[in-house]
């Protein structure tokens, strides 16, 4: 049944049919290993050449060269990643690198501590896992399955749970259902976008660098300053559209944020522009107000636009943790949210809040931030998570 289920979920969500065609039975995460490898040539070349040299040697370990003989089949079977796909595994693995030395240290640390798995070793695992942002009741949920595995298999070697660890965090990502990454456009009128979430989490410079992604699609592009209320925010929108080369429309601090919009996207459907992104301000204080702010504002553009708005995305700082957990809660509270924009992952060395995400919100997320600049803000891939985070563990 579990054999099953794997290969269910990898057939929906990895683009793995070559290997799986083989039949053989390996861990999710080895799967992800053969198919992002490549990003690193050189590295895993030299990787081979050592293995083979070995193999050569020592004739007490035939049947690791069978394996390996194997393996390098498996090379051939999988496509080689195209330029843009090995540019993503590197901003992923950049991007992670904080989480690599912090959260993922700690665990490869664990393993090297406990020469069997018993009861303390669970403990502390429980502990890494929550001190990673993990969420307390994903982590529970993880160690009873583990436990289950444990039981079931007759593992004893901490070694041995690794990948199977690695590869349920995989399972609870994916789960039973079909998380998108796909930001919805509207293809009957023009697409308006809402980015909401409170002070400082990266709204502004994630529409920029947005913007400047959907520009480059020669998509024409309109910024909306509806964030009103703080100082300052309305020149700082104003000056991206101009660094990045959108149109722009803003109106005074203070002003209704709904009568901007409403001005805004009449401007953007006379310039003709393809797709509107808003700024909003993220004044979680007063709940009552923003949710009714939102309603106004979702109000207008059903009003002007065929099919309404097509994404409200809530961006999230990754350094916040559980404050950040908490946030996506609210929100979603008060509004209709359809995906997670996560901020400043480069900027944590818990790596585990996209978990969290994912079992206590359950809200897709779209995009992550590795980093300040523009390709640093990439469209949400599991795989690439996974494979960053835990490359060099197993
Ligand atoms: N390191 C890092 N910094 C980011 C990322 N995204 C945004 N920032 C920074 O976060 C700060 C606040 O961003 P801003 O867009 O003004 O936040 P806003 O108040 O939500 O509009 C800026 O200095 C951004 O450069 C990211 O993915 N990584
Ligand atoms: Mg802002």
């Amino acid at each position: 049944m579990e054999r099953i289920l794997y290969f269910f979920l990898l057939f929906l969500f990895v683009n793995l049919h070559d290997i799986i065609s083989l039949g053989d039975i390996m861990g999710i995460f080895s799967k992800l290993k053969k198919m992002f490898g490549g990003a690193e040539e050189e590295k895993e070349e030299k990787v081979v050449e050592e293995i083979d040299d070995e193999t050569l040697e020592d004739s007490e370990v035939e049947d690791d060269e069978e394996e390996i003989t194997e393996e390098d089949d498996l090379d051939e079977e999988v496509e080689p990643l195209t330029e843009e796909k090995k540019e993503k595994v590197k901003i992923y693995d950049k991007g992670l690198s904080k989480s690599r030395g912090g959260f993922v240290s700690k665990l490869q640390d664990l393993t090297r501590r406990y020469s069997k798995i018993n009861e303390d070793y669970f403990d502390e695992l429980e502990e890494i896992l929550i001190m990673a942002d993990v969420g307390v009741n994903t982590v529970m949920e993880l160690i009873e399955k583990l436990k289950k595995r444990v039981n079931d298999d007759k593992i004893t070697d901490p070694e041995e749970l690794k990948e199977v660890l690695v590869d349920e965090m995989f399972i609870i990502y994916v789960n039973d259902e079909i998380l998108t990454n796909k930001i919805n456009y509207n293809d009957k009128d023009i697409s308006v976008i809402l980015f909401v979430g409170v002070n400082g989490v990266g709204k502004t410079t994630t529409i920029a660098k947005i913007a400047s992604k959907l520009k480059k699609e020669n998509k024409k592009v309109m910024l909306v300053a509806g964030d009103t209320f703080r100082a300052g925010a309305v020149e700082q929108l104003r000056e991206w559209s101009e660094r990045v080369g959108t149109s722009f429309y803003g109106g005074g601090e203070k002003d209704d944020p709904s009568s901007v919009l409403y001005d805004g996207i009449v401007k953007a459907k006379e310039e003709d522009c393809d797709v509107v992104l808003v700024d909003t301000a993220g004044r979680l204080q007063n709940k009552v107000n923003l949710m009714h702010e939102l309603e106004k504002m979702n109000n207008v553009i059903s009003k002007l636009v065929d099919g309404g708005c097509c994404e409200t995305l809530l961006v999230i700082d990754a350094t916040t943790g559980q404050n950040g957990i908490s946030q996506a809660k609210a929100f979603k509270e008060i509004t209709n949210i359809t995906g997670i924009v996560l901020t400043k992952m480069d900027g944590t060395a818990k790596g585990g809040i996209v978990l969290a995400i994912k079992s206590e919100v359950g809200i897709p997320v779209k995009y992550i931030g590795l980093g300040e600049k523009e390709e640093d803000l990439v469209s949400f891939d599991i795989e690439n998570y996974i494979y960053g985070l835990f490359k060099d563990m197993i």
